[in-house]
């Protein structure tokens, strides 16, 4: 059980789907997001904090053991709103770990860190970055932020590039990324709780018969997905059309990723 656990983003979609569930892993769940939260059960606080603001987050760190950081921008997006709340805000983050002794961080980043690797591809932590845009470009420099953070003060973090975590996979390209919300709470879980974390990159799926994704050299985390995307394949074929393999939405693990946001605006 972690004394005080903090959750960023927690307003967001998975941070609702995380909210209940780590209920048992921390005496207290100390909740943050920019947007208002509802109310805190007996074990939980709340906090209104723009990561942009340093001294909110300076204060928002105070008394934690640990952070899952989920906040941010979760799309592509114009520069200057990705600058402030993934740089310059996850800057605040670490900052404030380094200042109040947080040991371990689970940072949320993004399957779009590598979303020019294609899709006959299969990449592992070692495959060297392709960001599809500006926010992949932003998960890229937290995935760098936090291996400084951990080389220079020991603050261990797994970089967890998320695929697409929903209720259910909504398209083909989901049957390869999908992670169910309690294969993302085992996840964070192993991550919070795995003995020697060091700074570490896992791909964040369920286990899906398709995956582009390598998780070899995160063994030492002991994420075992449980649920899998292939229970709804025939469902999801049955409501989508054949894609066209010329498209680079199709041909690229970033999807619709790499053709959209302010980097296709002439
Ligand atoms: P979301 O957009 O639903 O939630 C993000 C939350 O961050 C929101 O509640 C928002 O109010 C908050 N936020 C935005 N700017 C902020 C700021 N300046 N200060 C404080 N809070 C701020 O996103 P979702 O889907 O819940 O994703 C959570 C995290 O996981 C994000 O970091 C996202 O990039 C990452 N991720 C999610 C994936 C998914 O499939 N849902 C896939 C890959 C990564
Ligand atoms: C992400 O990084 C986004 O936050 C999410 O909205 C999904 O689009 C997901 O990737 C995905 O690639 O499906």
């Amino acid at each position: 059980m972690i004394p005080r656990l903090l959750l960023t983003g927690a307003a967001g979609g998975l941070g609702k789907a995380l909210r209940p569930r780590l209920k048992g892993d921390c005496h207290i769940l100390r909740l943050s997001d920019l947007v208002p939260l509802d109310p805190p059960a007996a074990h939980e606080e709340c906090m209104q904090v723009d990561l942009g603001d340093a001294d909110a987050v300076m204060k928002m760190v105070e008394g934690c053991e640990a952070i899952v950081h989920l906040g941010g921008i979760s799309v592509e997006a114009p520069w200057s709103h990705i600058l402030k709340a993934n740089i310059d805000g996850l800057v605040h983050l670490y900052e404030a770990a380094r200042i109040h002794k947080v040991r371990r961080v689970v940072f949320a980043s993004s399957n779009h860190v590598m979303g020019f690797h294609r899709q006959d591809q299969v990449v592992d932590a070692l495959t060297p970055p392709r960001p599809d845009g500006f926010y992949g470009l932003s998960k890229a420099f937290g995935e760098d932020l936090s291996r400084l953070y951990f080389d220079r003060y020991g603050i261990e973090t797994a970089c967890v590039r998320i695929g697409s975590s929903y209720p259910e996979p909504k398209d083909r390209r989901m049957l390869a990324t999908w992670l169910s919300y309690d294969d993302l709470h085992r996840l964070v879980v192993a991550c919070l709780t795995t003995p020697v974390l060091g700074h570490t990159i896992i791909y964040g799926t369920s286990d899906n018969a398709v995956s582009w994704y390598d998780n070899r050299l995160a063994h030492h985390v002991g994420y075992r997905p449980q649920d899998s995307a292939d229970v709804y394949r025939d469902a999801v074929y049955a409501r989508t059309k054949d894609p066209d393999l010329t498209d680079p939405t199709t041909l690229y693990q970033g999807g619709a990723f790499v053709k959209i946001g302010p980097l296709s605006e002439s």
